[in-house]
């Protein structure tokens, strides 16, 4: 990738988020490297982004590179520069110290602190200032998630003539606990600066029009908000800001099609071997997070253990979670608890070479998941709070032969679209044991029933049909997104 001239005329179409799409490796000489790091959302806008001469702002992933764009394959990188204190303050400081927890039910106390406010007004400042000097005239802008609430309004007055597009990824709280937030105005306007506001569900689409009443004062519609129709209106001086409900998917077709490769069977048969050939497995795959509720499902396996619903010679359960987020204080406290109970039920179910929880702290390569994917008969998706919850989708896309069965947390954005699951209550542990003893000894015709129809499903409503109802809706075209 070289070092690229801005065209006059600017991008067309752009995407604003907290991380560029690329992993910057810095060299022991100090050069740089750029690497492509594929996610679901830049595989779902990359043929918009390459169509509309696109461009993505974002942090490059380390603290103090920035600079001149970047000419990418199929987009110009925009990288924008944060320095170390910065990161500390805007990244782990208020987004994942005050709003993470704070929308995600307060499952842990979210701090408030002034100097992380601040700097989260300057971060968001940059990226809407950076994001103004790549805009074409009349250009559409997509911001996306909590990290860059205030960015819709500050982009709005610099530059007026942009549609504005913003997305939530995670839960929008309720009124409640929203109201704790010492800059809860600011953040309401913030986003309202953007003229459709997107949310997962239809119910943070409607806390977050109630609050743009009571806290800004705004009139606003009295409609029940549905999913991709019916949308929300806030009337914010001359301005309609449209609000709705798009509930995000994965690339089902592609992860359906890698499942199906001859390696990938081999793969999975692999591990089922090097598992001991149990004749369950259950599987849970999360970023090590405190929502995702991984404490819940071992706790419930414990306990199945204990009272012999589960067998330690019959049934394993893998957990493979991602390092996340390591530097917060609440993130530590979780993963010595978490391996705390890891070696306590091994200690008592296991035997030498015979573990029954196998833990893995790092990162799988993506062919390899969806290798586990193939080979887990049992999928364990049990948080306390999560916006979507894209793991319980690439499971069913991976089960092409039907086959399997999911647990899922009712607390999960999933479980809206995801009927057929053995949804539980994971404040509820009996209620989670059953769940999981129910699919693991499910009918296996039964199984297949509620597989099939939860795939077809996660198959017809993919990322790339979330991309477009959400684009196609801020540009107007349609006034009701395609169902
Ligand atoms: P996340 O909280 O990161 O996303 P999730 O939706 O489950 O949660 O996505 C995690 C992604 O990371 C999945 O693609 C998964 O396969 C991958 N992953 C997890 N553990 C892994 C491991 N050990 N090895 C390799 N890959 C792993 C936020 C919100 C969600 C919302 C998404 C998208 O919190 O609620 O669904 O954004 O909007």
């Amino acid at each position: 990738m070289a070092a690229a001239e801005i065209s006059p005329e600017g991008a067309e179409f752009i995407v604003v988020a907290n991380r560029l799409p690329v992993d910057v490796e810095r060299a022991p000489d100090g050069t740089l490297t750029w690497k492509e790091a594929p996610g679901g959302l830049v595989t779902a806008l990359k043929p918009i982004l390459s169509a509309r001469n696109g461009a993505w702002v974002g942090w490059p992933g380390s603290p103090d590179v920035g600079g001149e764009p970047i000419e990418g394959e199929d987009m110009l990188l925009v990288p924008v520069k944060l320095s170390a204190q910065e990161v500390e303050e805007h990244y782990e400081g208020f987004s994942n110290g005050s709003l993470w927890p704070l929308y995600h039910d307060v499952i842990v106390k979210p701090e408030y602190h002034r100097e992380w406010w601040n700097t989260y007004v300057e971060v968001n400042r940059r990226f809407a200032e950076e994001t103004a000097k790549v805009a074409a005239k009349g250009a559409t802008v997509w911001v996306q998630d909590y990290q860059l609430q205030l960015v819709p309004k500050m982009l709005r007055m610099l530059r007026p003539d942009v549609k504005i597009g913003f997305f939530l990824h995670i839960p929008f709280p309720p009124v409640e606990l929203f109201m704790q937030m010492p800059w809860r105005r600011e953040i309401i306007e913030g986003i309202l600066g953007a003229d459709l506001v997107g949310f997962h569900l239809p119910g943070g689409a409607q806390n977050f029009l109630y609050l743009a009443n009571r806290l800004a004062g705004y009139p606003t519609s009295k409609n029940t908000i549905g999913v991709r129709s019916k949308f929300g209106v806030v009337t914010v001086g001359f301005r309609s800001v449209r609000v709705g409900a798009f509930p995000i998917s994965i690339d089902s077709a592609e992860l359906a099609a890698t499942s199906k490769l001859p390696e990938t069977r081999k793969r999975s048969r692999g591990l089922r071997k090097e598992l001991g050939n149990p004749e369950k497995i259950m599987l849970g795959v999360d970023r090590l997070d405190y929502t995702k509720g991984i404490d819940v499902r071992l706790r419930a396996i414990g306990e199945l253990y204990r009272e012999g619903r589960l067998d330690p010679e019959r049934h394993v359960f893998v957990q493979l979670a991602t390092p996340s987020r390591e530097r917060v204080e609440s993130y530590k406290a979780m993963r010595n608890d978490i391996e705390r109970q890891v070696g306590r039920i091994n200690g008592d179910f296991g035997r030498v070479g015979h573990p029954v929880v196998h833990y893995i702290h790092k990162p799988v390569p993506r062919n390899e998941l969806v290798a586990f994917f193939g080979a887990a008969d049992v999928m364990l998706v049990t948080p306390l709070r999560d916006g979507m919850n894209l793991v319980a989708k690439e499971y069913l896309a991976c089960r092409t032969d039907s086959s399997g069965a999911l647990v899922l947390s009712e607390f999960t954005g999933a479980a809206a679209e995801l009927r057929q699951a053995y949804q539980c209550n994971p404040h509820d542990l009996e209620g989670v044991k059953n769940a999981i003893d129910e699919a693991v000894h499910q009918d296996p015709e039964d199984g297949k029933r509620r597989i099939r129809t939860m795939r077809r499903q996660v198959l017809q409503y993919d990322v790339d049909r979330w991309a477009r109802s959400f684009l196609q809706t801020l540009s107007g075209q349609v006034d009701e997104a395609p169902p």
